[in-house]
């Protein structure tokens, strides 16, 4: 899905350093992350979303990355089994919100795990990533669900592959059949019939973006990237990540959007 005209949203919490991090970039500073997703918030606004902030959960320091909890698509949405016990309560807060949106919201059943994250969607297409985080069962569980709403889709295994927490971590849609992806993924069978722009060496953060309403939402940062998809012709909106980026977190999961 491109078009939104919601998002969900958390704001980080005081705590925010306590969170889940494998990346050895330092504690981040809590009141630039503030700063930096109400930067985020203003562009969605901007670009014509409207905005439901759900209060910052203390006992969840990574509940700002709030798009590993659910799954949503047009005729499907699905609440995550987040694969990370620490963020398993992190669902409970989010799914009243969802279930006023979408009446029929489905859930991940143990023992499968799904983190939202793992998730690319392509338009009818998903790619499902099997991670540290979202297992085999869980993933096959998605899959008949979205099936069963009559989307395709495709598992890739990020499992032996360095430096990426999740799927997302390292491909996204660019709208119709073009991806932006990094090397290390970019010959994965999944993608075979998928025109695939590659990240350059050294920017493979900035393989996190969000196709949101003919913008896309990039890192700021990366200048070879930008420059390349600037070639394509996209529009793009640079936005600071640095303090989420300490926390493996990404522009995507910072909101949920419908
Ligand atoms: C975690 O390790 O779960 C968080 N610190 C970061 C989650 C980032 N989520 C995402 O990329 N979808």
């Amino acid at each position: 899905m491109s078009r939104f005209t919601r998002a969900l949203v958390r704001r980080p919490t005081p705590n925010f350093a306590d969170g889940l991090t494998s990346a050895a970039l330092g504690a981040p500073d809590v009141a630039l992350a503030l700063a930096q997703h109400a930067a985020y918030v203003a562009t969605l606004e901007r670009l014509g979303l409207t905005i439901h902030a759900l209060p910052p959960e203390p006992a969840h320091p990574d509940a700002t990355f709030l798009e590993d909890t659910a799954v949503l698509a047009p005729r499907c949405a699905v609440l995550c089994r987040p694969g990370a016990p620490s963020r398993a309560g992190e669902v409970t807060a989010v799914a009243p919100a969802l279930r006023a949106a979408f009446p029929g919201l489905l859930a991940i059943e143990p023992p499968g795990t799904v983190d939202g994250g793992d998730i690319c969607d392509a338009g009818d297409h998903f790619f499902i990533g099997v991670s540290h985080r979202t297992n085999l069962a869980g993933a096959r569980q998605l899959a008949d669900l979205l099936g069963d709403a009559g989307y395709g889709s495709a598992f890739v295994d990020i499992t032996a592959t360095p430096g990426i927490l999740h799927l997302k971590s390292g491909v996204a849609w660019l709208g119709g059949d073009r991806l932006l992806v990094i090397e290390a993924l970019a010959d994965h069978p999944a993608f075979e019939t998928w025109e695939r722009i590659v990240v350059p060496a050294g920017e493979e953060y900035a393989a996190n973006a969000v196709l949101v309403n003919d913008r896309l939402l990039v890192a700021s940062g990366f200048p070879r990237t930008a420059e390349r998809l600037a070639g394509l012709g996209m529009a793009l909106e640079p936005l600071a990540m640095s303090e989420f980026r300490k926390m493996d977190g990404g522009l995507s999961c910072l909101s949920l959007r419908w």
